[in-house]
């Protein structure tokens, strides 16, 4: 299924009046402020945020799964739904595949089709969490830190095949996570684990094309729950450092222990220039990969702030960022989901685009608390919404994203394509 966008202008054209208005005012109020508009709409269209081949079926969790109907159940209908949300949102120009989920048969083809919907290949992800079929090691006692030296190389083998699948579709880097650690007290030596990951990094490294980016993610705890080989981000900074200039640390929001000062880490890791990209998703307790900014909009925000702050006063010249969303659930329409993922991202940029520098490096240079605290809750507080619209409006996507979505019937439509039963590869 591919969206026409002419079907979207013309849902617009019924929003249109209400949503001048609205953004008129928004516009007023900013400029009041000192703060134009155009060149805030122009960051918002500029910003494209990859969508991972592995969040459009419905999730599971270890006690069950609930299909949604029209799941995508291969490659290339991964590829048009992605398509999809690109074409309603114009703000999810990539994909980010996971092998062995999301082997290409025709490596040509698929850069084809995912050109016409004006996608590229993000970062390409490797998998040894799980054993597949006729594999000749196991990787129930890790992968990369394994003691068996044939089922380290196994897994430096597959790392390097993922970057050959990436290189024909165009992509530039290889996120790498490990499920590797210890659930027992006593079951691994804390040291052989992370010497045997480290050098088996450097392998997967060394075999990487000189302008590709490794991205080193790190979890405290999941799979393994006494010890993660990388379980945080200065054992990630450690290893990346370790590789050579073009590894980076990768920050995904669900895995830290609760109340960890993201922001903090991101700010740190920029001015290291080791901030490789994000895997954006929220939580209320674990890795939950719940849709982005649903429970913790305002650390969001503050997220934001450090990478705006980053990019701004980037004398360790830190790459630009790979942005990725890694959300998974088994309730919602993973498409609507994934919309109001987009959404979340995007306003939280919008806010943090608001924040008075100046102001605020003056509040903090004279220890004024409360003046600090005003300048970022004035930001946080404004409704940006307008602002998305009209960047939509303009890249020709749509005003209101669900509710185009649903206008346009684009799940039973689906499900009429594709069934009710079809699965789609992914955790
Ligand atoms: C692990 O929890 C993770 O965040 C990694 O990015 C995986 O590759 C991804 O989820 C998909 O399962
Ligand atoms: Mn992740």
């Amino acid at each position: 299924m591919k969206i026409d966008t002419a079907q979207v202008q013309e849902l617009n054209k019924r929003l249109l009046s209400e949503h001048q208005h609205q953004f008129e005012f928004l516009r007023q109020q900013l400029d009041k402020q000192g703060i134009p508009s155009d060149p805030l709409l122009a960051n918002l269209q500029a910003l494209q945020v990859a969508i991972p081949s592995w969040a459009l079926g419905a999730g599971g969790t270890r006690f069950g799964r609930f299909s949604t109907g029209g799941e995508p159940s291969c490659l290339e209908e991964k590829i048009d739904d992605v398509g999809i949300i690109h074409a309603i949102t114009q703000s999810a120009g990539a994909i980010s595949l996971h092998i062995p989920w999301d082997i290409p048969n025709d490596a040509t083809d698929i850069q084809e089709r995912a050109a016409a919907h004006g996608l590229v290949f993000d970062a390409v992800n490797s998998n040894t969490f799980q054993d597949q079929p006729n594999q000749p090691h196991s990787y129930k006692f890790g992968s990369l830190c394994h003691t068996d030296a044939s089922v380290r190389a196994q897994a430096i083998e597959h790392n390097l095949e993922v970057i050959r699948i990436g290189k024909a579709l165009g992509s530039k880097s290889i996120t790498v996570w490990l499920a590797d650690g210890s659930s027992f007290p006593g079951q691994l030596n804390f040291r052989t684990a992370y010497q045997n990951t480290r050098a088996a990094l450097q392998e997967i490294y060394a075999g990487m094309p000189s302008d590709w980016k490794m991205y080193i993610e790190y979890k405290p705890y999941e799979p393994n729950f006494y010890s993660m080989v990388i379980p945080d981000w200065g054992t990630s900074l450690s290893l990346a450092q370790d590789c050579g200039p073009n590894a980076y640390t990768l920050v995904d929001l669900g895995h830290h222990l609760p109340n960890t000062n993201i922001e903090q880490i991101v700010s740190i890791l920029m001015m290291k220039g080791r901030l490789g990209g994000f895997h954006f998703n929220d939580s209320k307790y674990g890795d939950d990969d719940l849709t982005v900014g649903n429970v913790k909009p305002y650390q969001l925000f503050l997220i934001f702030n450090e990478l705006i702050y980053g990019m701004e006063n980037n004398a360790a010249a830190n790459p630009p960022l790979a942005w990725m969303i890694d959300a998974s659930h088994n309730l919602k329409d993973p498409l609507e989901d994934l919309i109001q993922s987009l959404e979340a991202i995007r306003i939280a940029y919008a806010k943090a685009l608001l924040i008075d520098r100046e102001a605020l490096s003056n509040a903090q240079q004279e220890n004024d608390v409360t003046r600090g605290q005003e300048i970022l809750q004035t930001a946080f507080r404004t409704d940006v919404r307008p602002l998305l619209a009209e960047a939509r409006y303009r890249s020709g996507a749509a005003i209101a994203p669900i509710i185009t979505y649903r206008e346009l019937s684009v799940r039973p439509q689906l499900i009429k394509e594709r069934g009710n039963t079809t699965v789609a590869t992914g955790l």
